[in-house]
C-alpha cells in the first residue's frame, strides 16, 4: 500500500492516478477539513479531468485520512515555500512529514519526496531526521526523490504522459520506485541520484523563469521606443532556433515564481542571470500599474473606481491565486493607499478575496471605463465583443479590438 502524504495540487492527482491504476492508496493530510471534503465525495480544486479521476479512484477503493499509515512506501508531496529574506527553501513541512512517518513506518520502508526542494535539501534536512530516529538509511529506510512536472491546466494529461526523473541512493531502490510510477506514467522514467534529481527539477523551472524574464524585458524595451513586441517575437520565432515566450503582467504560481530563488539563495555570487531574471519578472506588476496611470492620463480618466482588473488567478483557466500578478498589483496599490478603489473580477474565484470584487461579468463591465485584461481565461476570449466601447489595456495579447493598449 502507498501512503501519499499531502493532498494538495500535486499529492491529490498523484494519489488518484495511482489508485485508478490498481495501486492500493491511502491519502493522508493534516487538514481535517480537506479530508472531510474528500470523504464527502468532493474534490478540493478545479482541474480538467480531476473529478472523473476522483470517481475512478473512489471506485478503486482509495481512502483519505488524517492518520499516517504503517506501510512500506510513502510519497511526500507537501508544500516547500521559500524564505522571503534568505531566498532559501523552507523545508519545514517536508521535515515534519518525514518525522511523522518515522514514528509509524516499519523497517525497510521507502520514503519518496515529491515536493520540489533545492539541491542538497534532502541531505541537509531529511537524512538527519531519519538518522535521529536511529534508522540507517539504505538499510532500515530507503530514500528517493521523484519531483513532479505537471502543469496546472493540463495536469491529468501530463501526469500520464510526461517523462519523469527518479533520484535514489542506489539503483535497486530507483528501479523499484520507477516501477511504481510506471503503473500509470507512459513517459520515459530516468533513474539518477537524489542530488541530480533535486537540481534538475529546480533548473527546469528556472529555465522557464529566465525565458519569461527575457520576454518581459523585451516588452519594456519595445514600450520605451514604441515598438510592437508581439510582432517582433512572432517574427523572431520564425527563425528555426529561436523560441521566445510571451511577456505578461508578471509571474505567479507556486513554482516558477518561487523555485529559481532557491538557486539565488544558495549561490548568491554565482546565480546572476537568475537573480536579475527574477527581479525583472517581479517588476512587471508595477510596470503594469504605471501603464494604467499612463493610459488613464491619455484617456482623461481620473476615477480609479472606474478601473476594472479582469483576472485574479496566476494564469488562465485555473482557480489558483498564489503569487498572482493581480494580487501583487493590489498589494502595491495598497501601499499607495488606493488598493481598495479598483474593481476586480475573476470567473474562477467565487469567494470574496479582495475589496470590490464583482461576481458577474456584465455587472463588472458596467461598473468600469478602463478594463485591464490580466488573465487570458477562455471566458473573456469568448466574450470579447462585450468590451466594445471600453478603454482596454490587454497585458496578455488576446484582444484585437481597435485601439486596445498593450504592455
Ligand atoms: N507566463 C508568462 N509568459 C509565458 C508563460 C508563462 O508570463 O510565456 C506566466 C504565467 O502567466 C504564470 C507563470 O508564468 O503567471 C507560470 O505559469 P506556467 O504556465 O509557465 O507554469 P506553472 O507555474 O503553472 O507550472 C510550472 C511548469 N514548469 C515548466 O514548464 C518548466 C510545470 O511543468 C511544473 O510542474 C510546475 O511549474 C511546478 O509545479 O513546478
Amino acid at each position: 500500500m502507498i501512503n501519499v502524504i499531502g493532498l494538495g495540487y500535486i499529492g491529490l492527482p498523484t494519489a488518484l492516478m495511482m489508485a485508478s491504476h490498481g495501486v492500493e492508496v491511502v491519502g493522508t493530510d493534516y487538514s481535517k477539513e480537506l479530508i472531510d471534503t474528500l470523504n464527502a465525495g468532493h474534490t478540493t480544486f478545479k482541474e480538467d479531468g480531476l473529478d472523473e479521476l476522483f470517481v475512478k479512484a473512489m471506485d478503486a477503493g482509495i481512502k483519505f485520512t488524517t492518520e499516517y499509515q504503517k506501510t512500506d512506501t510513502y510519497i511526500v508531496s507537501v508544500p516547500t515555500p521559500y524564505d522571503k529574506f534568505s531566498k532559501k527553501v523552507d523545508a519545514c513541512f517536508v521535515v515534519s512529514a518525514v518525522k511523522a512517518i518515522m514514528k509509524v513506518c516499519p523497517e525497510g520502508a521507502t520514503v519518496v519526496i515529491e515536493s520540489t526542494v533545492s539541491p542538497g535539501t534532502i541531505d541537509k534536512f531529511v537524512r538527519p531526521v531519519i538518522e535521529a530516529e536511529g534508522f540507517v538509511i539504505g538499510k532500515d529506510i530507503n530514500l528517493a526523490h521523484a519531483p513532479e512536472r505537471i502543469i496546472p491546466g493540463n495536469m491529468i494529461f501530463e501526469l500520464l504522459h510526461n517523462n519523469r526523473t527518479i533520484g535514489a541512493d542506489n539503483k535497486s531502490i530507483g528501479e523499484k520506485i520507477k516501477e511504481l510510477y510506471a503503473s500509470f506514467c507512459q513517459g520515459d522514467i530516468v533513474v539518477t541520484d537524489i542530488r541530480t534529481a533535486e537540481m534538475s527539477k529546480v533548473v527546469e523551472n528556472t529555465f522557464r523563469a529566465v525565458n519569461i524574464a527575457f520576454a518581459n524585458e523585451l516588452a519594456k524595451i519595445c514600450r520605451h521606443d514604441n515598438m510592437d513586441v508581439y510582432e517582433i517575437i512572432k517574427i523572431c520565432n520564425m527563425h528555426p532556433r529561436v523560441n521566445i515566450l510571451q511577456p505578461g503582467p508578471g509571474v505567479g504560481g507556486h513554482c516558477i515564481s518561487v523555485d529559481p530563488w532557491f538557486l539565488v539563495g544558495d549561490y548568491p555570487s554565482l546565480a546572476k542571470v537568475i537573480d536579475e531574471s527574477m527581479k525583472t519578472n517581479d517588476s512587471m506588476p508595477d510596470f503594469v500599474l504605471n501603464r494604467i496611470y499612463e493610459i488613464m492620463k491619455e484617456q482623461d480618466l481620473t476615477d480609479l473606481t472606474r478601473v476594472g482588473l479582469y483576472g485574479l488567478t496566476y494564469k488562465e483557466n485555473v482557480d489558483d491565486m498564489r503569487e498572482s500578478p493581480t494580487l501583487q498589483m493590489l498589494e502595491s496599490m495598497e501601499r499607495h493607499l488606493c488598493g481598495n478603489l479598483v474593481k476586480v473580477y475573476d470567473p474562477f474565484i467565487e469567494r470574496n478575496e479582495v475589496p470590490n470584487q464583482i461576481h458577474d461579468l456584465d455587472e463588472f463591465l458596467n461598473a468600469v471605463d478602463l478594463v485591464v485584461l490580466l488573465v487570458a481565461h477562455d471566458e473573456i476570449k469568448q466574450n470579447m465583443y462585450k468590451l466594445a466601447g471600453k478603454v482596454i489595456f490587454d497585458t496578455r495579447h488576446i484582444c484585437n479590438i481597435e485601439g486596445t493598449y498593450g504592455l
